[in-house]
């Protein structure tokens, strides 16, 4: 019989530790008990299942590749990728507020923090009882942070934060934001603050009418003459090479995450060709159907082995953020391929809340453009491979 559940064609289980295996299960059953009975509403109505924030936190999920000492979990690359392809299978939106939490805000504050950073934020962020955004992309300034506007000035009593940021996942319900602008003029002085929830000018209204990504929260951020203590700087950083750093662990389990959305896509267009009768059969049995599914699986399969080896080389300290760009840009894309044919599969029912396709493929616009376009991720692998920067 067909395996429609579990979309392993290349026997990737066989590659997986006993311990990397029971996260993923542990994952997944929380994916399919807790996110898929609720997520369509959700997406409809705009809103993120906030009331899962917190079991999520319980079951280890928020900075997972972190150590115990501050709280979390301390899995490998390949565990944290497995978690961040199951919760995508639920809805990007659920993956994109992980994604923030541990790769954007977490991780900046282990790795460039203070001690007493680390041990004020890290166990709190770990377990949802205080959530992070991460402020980067301005109105004007989106693939090009390297010209941010938004401006930190040294006072007697700390930083004065003036300027804004566009696009901010969590923005409004965030306790804590990792703020990222520069103190002088070239991007060498570009520094990360923490700006805390109540802070004296600074606001974060949420961006509402989104066709994309509705059940996560968007939002803007404002600074106005913003007085930020002096120990809320992160002191281990300087340049744009800190948000970049970010960038690359969030970008790694985006190229997971975009497997766990076309395995979702995928198995639904599979069950519907079987089930859905036309001209006396299957549409499973056509030809054009069975081309469209065996070139899915096929797609699906490359991207599984290609995440799986960039986990390897991660857990080894030997991956690139080049090597990073590729996966982030090739599975994305495949994702979003996968999720349009799987449309056409299920003819009008493609685009009805009943399955998940339409969903997952307006989420999937989204994450195309988020953590470096299609284009960036490609012009970064050309420079990569010629050795000539073409961005500018
Ligand atoms: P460039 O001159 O190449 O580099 C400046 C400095 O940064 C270093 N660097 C990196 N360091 C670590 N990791 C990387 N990936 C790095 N890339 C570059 C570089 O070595 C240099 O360091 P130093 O010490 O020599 O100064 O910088 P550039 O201005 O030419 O820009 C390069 C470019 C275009 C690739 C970069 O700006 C870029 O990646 N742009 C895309 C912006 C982006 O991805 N934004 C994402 C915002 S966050 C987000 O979308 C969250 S979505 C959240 C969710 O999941 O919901
Ligand atoms: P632009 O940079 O204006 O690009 C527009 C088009 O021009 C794109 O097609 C791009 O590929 C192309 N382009 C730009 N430069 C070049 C070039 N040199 N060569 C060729 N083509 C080029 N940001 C954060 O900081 N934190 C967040 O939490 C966050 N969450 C997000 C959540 C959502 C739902 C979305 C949609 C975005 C989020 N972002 C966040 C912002 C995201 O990172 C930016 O949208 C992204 O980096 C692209 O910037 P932009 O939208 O300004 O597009």
């Amino acid at each position: 019989m067909v395996n429609t559940k579990h979309v392993d064609y290349m026997n990737l289980d066989s590659l997986f530790s006993t311990e990397e295996l029971q996260v993923r299960d542990l994952a997944r059953s929380f994916v399919e008990e807790r996110i898929l009975p609720v997520i369509e509403d959700c997406y409809e109505q705009g809103v993120y299942p906030s009331e899962l924030i917190r079991p999520m936190g319980e079951l280890g999920f928020y900075g997972c590749n972190l150590p115990e000492e501050y709280g979390c979990a301390g899995m490998n690359n390949i565990a944290y990728g497995l978690i961040t392809q199951e919760l995508e299978r639920g809805d990007s939106g659920i993956r994109s507020f992980a994604s923030v939490q541990s790769s954007l805000v977490m991780y900046p504050i282990f790795a460039f923090g203070s001690e007493e950073q680390k041990r004020k934020w890290l166990p709190a962020l770990a377990t949802g009882e205080k959530i992070g955004c991460f402020g980067l992309t301005e109105p004007d300034f989106g693939s090009n942070p390297s010209d941010m506007v938004t401006r930190a000035e040294h006072t007697k009593f700390g930083w004065k934060l003036n300027g804004a940021k566009m696009w901010i996942t969590n923005g409004t319900v965030a306790d804590v934001a990792v703020v990222w602008a520069k103190t002088g003029e070239d991007t060498r002085s570009i520094r990360g603050f923490l700006v805390e929830k109540g802070t004296k000018g600074y606001s974060a209204p949420e961006i509402k009418k989104k066709h994309s990504l509705r059940a996560s929260i968007t939002s803007e951020l404002i600074f106005e003459d913003c007085e930020i203590p002096e120990e809320n700087i992160l002191p281990g950083v300087e340049g744009l090479r800190g948000p970049l750093s970010c960038l690359n662990q969030a970008r790694y389990g985006i190229a997971w995450g975009a497997i766990g959305s076309a395995m979702a896509t995928y198995t639904a267009a599979l069950e519907y060709s079987l089930s859905r009768i036309q001209f006396g059969k299957p549409i499973a049995s056509f030809q054009l159907q069975q081309k469209k599914l065996a070139e899915m699986i096929t797609e699906i399969s490359k991207a599984q082995l290609l995440a799986f080896h960039l986990g390897k080389l991660k857990d080894a300290g030997k991956v690139t953020p080049a090597q990073i760009s590729m996966a982030k840009r090739n599975n994305v894309a495949m994702a979003l391929n996968v999720a349009r044919e799987a449309r056409t599969i299920l003819g009008a029912n493609g685009i009805s809340a009943e399955y998940p396709v339409m969903r997952h493929m307006n989420n999937l616009e989204s994450v195309l453009t988020y953590e470096g376009t299609h284009d960036i991720h490609t012009l970064i692998i050309g420079a990569e491979v010629t050795g000539i920067q073409a961005f500018k």
